[in-house]
């Protein structure tokens, strides 16, 4: 047994991470767009205005906007059956609460789908990727007010109107259970502190967050509805950036730390969008923190009609839980872990476990029993040019070899897996830390991470090797 025979294959991308242009066509402020550069080590800042003399990466990106023609004929070379972008929610909706959209936001999406559609290229739609209107935050303090459910599904509703007939597959949220940890009350739910603030330290109000991440289920729940009611051949997917979890040894207190990590962080919002219900043992948790949802009537019957089609999640590393060396028992520091001795690390310091994706693959499709897809996995790593313009990336096509060969193990082993989207397929902004030298792609674009450089395209030595894998239906490795 090996991958479906139309197992979609291809990469992913995000407005806010590619197009720039941020403020060109009418469109509103993003969150992404008040976010500063950092550095490895160094944190990204969020500043409540633009301020004069910083550096906002997202301002300009990789300028996708433009080059949006060359740069899918690119992924088409490779053969890409899907790619994977979001819609920057401020270029429909710029403020977020008006009524009608931006008809010049959704001429670019238009141009950019049927530019794909041309292609071959099945477009993958995130619907909100880091990206909600800094109007919204301003007006409404994010989705911490039970009103932005509405502004959301009305933005949901027009882009489903408008593409029913051109895509097929959605994501409600992209990684929706960032919202779970400090850093996402900014980032994901667009809680909106009044200060300059480093993202990870983040306010740590947690009565408000779960609040706000309620509203995102109902929203993602109202949008699940609608959608199917416009095309009933929809495929709408949760997102969720899967920090698979070991105990670090097999102390018994590690490993149940370990189980209620995994549930708070990884298994709560997968549950609730997938079997439309909150699990049982998160209450314990809320208990403890004296956090009490508040829902309206109808928000339980919402949640289990809305569950979404199938599960869709990100994979790049895992991490270790320990009781012992008195790691904090917060969510918010979980994205550290303790270090696996096993397991070696990319630049930035993230674990490198191609094991981990078949663990975590075999993991989810026992919980859940829905298609799952693998919608954003790579390296980042700081590439070198050679004289003669030749980029020999290697180490990551290794990466991807041996990521490949994980899923096809968890294929063999019975698990539904319909497909693969890559992270940056071009080199593209970091979220992380908003540079340019974390680089993912198999294109890399000139630019550095002051945001200098010509912005040229060139393939690098994974071109031809992801362009095989595909060819080949991912036999030839
Ligand atoms: P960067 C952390 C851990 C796992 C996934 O990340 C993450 C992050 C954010 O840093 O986010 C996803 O660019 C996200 C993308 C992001 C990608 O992972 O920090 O959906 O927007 O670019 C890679 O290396």
């Amino acid at each position: 047994m090996s991958f479906k025979e139309n197992f979609l294959w291809g990469g992913a991308i995000a407005a806010n991470q590619a197009e720039g242009a941020y403020n060109v066509g009418g469109k509103g402020l993003s969150v992404a767009d008040l976010k500063t550069v950092g550095g490895n080590g160094k944190e990204r800042m969020f500043t409540p205005t633009i301020e004069e003399g910083v550096y906002y990466p997202s301002h300009n990106a990789i300028r996708f906007y433009d080059n949006y023609k060359e740069d899918i004929a690119l992924f088409a070379e490779m053969g890409f059956k899907v790619l994977r972008t979001s819609i920057n929610w401020s270029r429909i909706f710029p403020q977020g609460d008006e009524e009608l959209p931006n008809e010049e936001g959704l001429k670019f999406y238009d141009n950019v789908i049927d530019e794909l559609l041309a292609h071959g290229i099945e477009p993958l739609i995130t619907l909100s990727h880091f990206e909600i209107p800094v109007g919204l935050m301003e007006k409404y303090n994010g989705f911490a007010d039970r009103r932005t459910i509405d502004f959301y599904v009305n933005y949901a509703t027009t882009v489903f109107e408008r593409y029913k007939e051109k895509v097929k597959y959605w994501i409600t949220f992209n990684e929706l259970n960032f919202g779970t940890m400090s850093h996402g009350e900014l980032t994901v739910l667009g809680i909106h502190p009044h200060g300059k603030y480093p993202l990870h330290k983040m306010p740590n109000d947690e009565k408000t967050r779960f609040q706000a991440l309620h509203h995102t289920f109902i929203a993602s729940a109202k949008a699940v509805i609608a959608g199917h009611k416009i095309n009933p051949e929809f495929k709408i997917g949760c997102m969720i950036a899967h920090l698979s979890m070991y105990p670090l040894t097999p102390a018994p207190a590690d490993v149940l730390q370990c189980k209620e990590y995994d549930l708070l962080v990884n298994k709560f919002v997968g549950d609730v969008q997938v079997k439309g219900e909150y699990p049982p043992l998160i209450k314990r948790y809320f208990e403890s923190k004296g956090i009490e949802i508040q829902m309206e009537a109808g928000d339980l019957e919402l949640l289990k009609s809305g569950v979404v089609d199938m599960y869709k999640f990100s994979y790049y590393m895992t991490l270790c839980v320990t009781t012992q060396n008195g790691a904090e028992a917060s969510m918010g520091n979980l994205m550290g872990g303790a270090k696996n001795p096993y397991l070696e690390s990319s630049e930035w310091g993230w674990q490198v476990d191609p094991t981990g994706l078949t663990f975590t693959l075999l993991d989810l499709y026992d919980r859940y029993q829905v298609p799952l897809m693998v919608v954003e996995n790579g390296l980042g790593a700081d590439d070198k040019v050679e004289e003669n313009g030749a980029i020999h990336d290697d180490y990551r096509i290794e990466y991807m070899r041996k990521h490949v060969l994980a899923m096809k193990e968890a294929v063999e082993k019975g698990v539904d897996l319909i497909g693969y989207t890559m992270w940056g397929p071009i080199d593209l902004i970091s979220a992380g830390t908003g540079e340019m030298k974390k680089r993912y792609g198999f294109i890399y674009v000139d630019m550095n991470n002051d945001g200098t450089g010509s912005l040229k395209r060139s393939k690098k030595d994974s071109f031809d090797w992801y362009k095989k894998v595909i060819a080949s239906n991912g036999e030839e490795l």
